[in-house]
């Protein structure tokens, strides 16, 4: 049996999440804050952060090497596309959602409404959130661009590129920073992900002092 270390808002953790159910790899979740510096932890990971995903004789490591690890032993249900240009495609957007939504979106409002909400009860900096606000709604831009062209994000099939995706609009939409108008395209792939069997657990679990926007977990929003 596998478990996995994460907890609901972190979107590394969602991305491994998605990938699993949808690899059909049934996880034990096991709430893994990584800001408590717990030492059981930091054994199993040194860098202290989630996911990790391990059972009785592998400890995986970072979201992009356990989705790499899934796709290399499982074969149903491909991720990464069909032809090396495909997967090339799947790959830099996976990096792109992974390191530049993340950094100019996701993390952010984490800092800002999450952390300093319920940890350190400071308060929020409302130019931050802002900026961050202001880097979704480009983001969004660019989801409408592809979906123009593409039917998922990479090509012709769902694949981890709108795993990667997903898990940061998810948790920049569950934080209030994404304005749906006039993003047609966008919302329609989101509605479409919303609707999977294996997304809806995700979008049904609460932070604790933390609750969502009413549109969340709608599939008409
Ligand atoms: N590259 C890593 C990034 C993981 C990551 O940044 N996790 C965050 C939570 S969402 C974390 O653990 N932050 C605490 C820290 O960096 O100390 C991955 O893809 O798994």
């Amino acid at each position: 049996m596998w478990r996995l270390y994460q907890y609901t808002l972190c979107p590394f953790s969602r991305k491994v999440r998605f990938a699993c159910a949808v690899k059909g790899v049934t996880v034990e979740l096991v709430d893994e804050f990584p800001w408590d510096r717990r030492d059981g932890f930091a054994a199993l990971n040194p860098a202290g952060q989630t996911p990790v995903l391990q059972n009785s004789s592998v400890t995986l490591v970072d979201s992009a090497a356990i989705c790499d690890y899934l796709e290399e032993t499982i074969e149903r249900t491909p991720l990464l596309g069909a032809g090396p240009e495909e997967r090339a495609e799947s790959r830099r957007l996976i990096a792109w959602f992974d390191q530049k939504f993340y950094g100019e979106v996701t993390a952010p409002l984490l800092s800002e409404r999450m952390y300093k909400r319920l940890f350190t009860r400071e308060a929020p900096d409302a130019a931050a959130i802002r900026s961050a606000a202001r880097n979704a709604e480009a983001h969004l831009d660019y989801l409408d661009f592809l979906l123009d062209r593409r039917r998922w994000l990479s090509g012709p099939a769902f694949g981890l590129a709108d795993i990667a995706a997903v898990a940061q609009v998810s948790v920049a939409d569950y934080l209030g920073a994404i304005e749906w108008d006039g993003h047609d395209p966008a919302r329609t792939w989101y509605s479409a992900i919303k609707s999977r069997p294996t997304f809806r657990p995700l979008l049904q679990e609460r932070m604790e002092g933390l609750p969502p926007p009413s549109h969340y977990d709608k599939l008409d929003f």
